[in-house]
């Protein structure tokens, strides 16, 4: 079994909704199971800034589906939430993104899939819910927790919770 952290994105439509239907449903492809979930953040657009604010959260999941599988899967669920890549610009809006952050401690280099993800550590829209749920973990050497204190939150803000 591998511990996967996968980053949740989205503006397009009801995020939470949509995060609520993805979660499972990546579980039930990958056969994975849900080790956690961290709450839904608010955040400010990055990369494009003329768009509405994203709804950002992270999930931790124990999986044996290797990870070029695991990334078809996310494909997968953003298609099934409305996703059109044909359609979309960089850093535009989406209904929902899911980057594969880690996959255990593998590094990867393919054009498909970069392990860890190559921007992790500029994003306080990942290192926030991250932060939230695996702060000890170490990703490329660093604690998750300390590399956030390098990082903005500025606008960054949890949702309550929607159970
Ligand atoms: N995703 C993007 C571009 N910009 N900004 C925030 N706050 N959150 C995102 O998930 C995000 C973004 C493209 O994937
Ligand atoms: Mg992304
Ligand atoms: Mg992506």
């Amino acid at each position: 079994m591998a511990n996967a952290l996968i980053a949740l994105g989205g503006n397009v439509g009801d995020v939470r909704a949509t995060f609520q239907r993805a979660i499972p449903e990546i579980c039930r492809r990958a056969q994975a199971t849900l080790t956690a979930r961290s709450s839904d953040y608010i955040t400010p657009p990055w990369g494009e800034e003329q768009q509405p604010a994203f709804v950002n959260a992270c999930i931790a999941i124990e999986t044996a589906t290797a990870p070029h599988a695991l990334l078809a899967i996310l494909h997968d669920v953003e298609r099934m939430s409305g996703r059109d890549r044909a359609q979309e610009t960089r850093w535009g809006p989406r209904t929902l993104d899911l980057d594969l952050i880690a996959y255990d401690d593998l590094i990867l280099d393919t054009p498909e899939l970069t392990l860890p993800h190559p921007r992790l550590f500029e994003r306080g829209f990942v290192l926030v819910p991250l932060a939230e749920i695996v702060p000890e973990r170490r990703i490329s050497g660093r604690r998750v927790d300390e590399a956030l204190r390098a990082v903005s939150r500025d606008g960054i803000r949890p949702l309550p919770s929607v159970q």
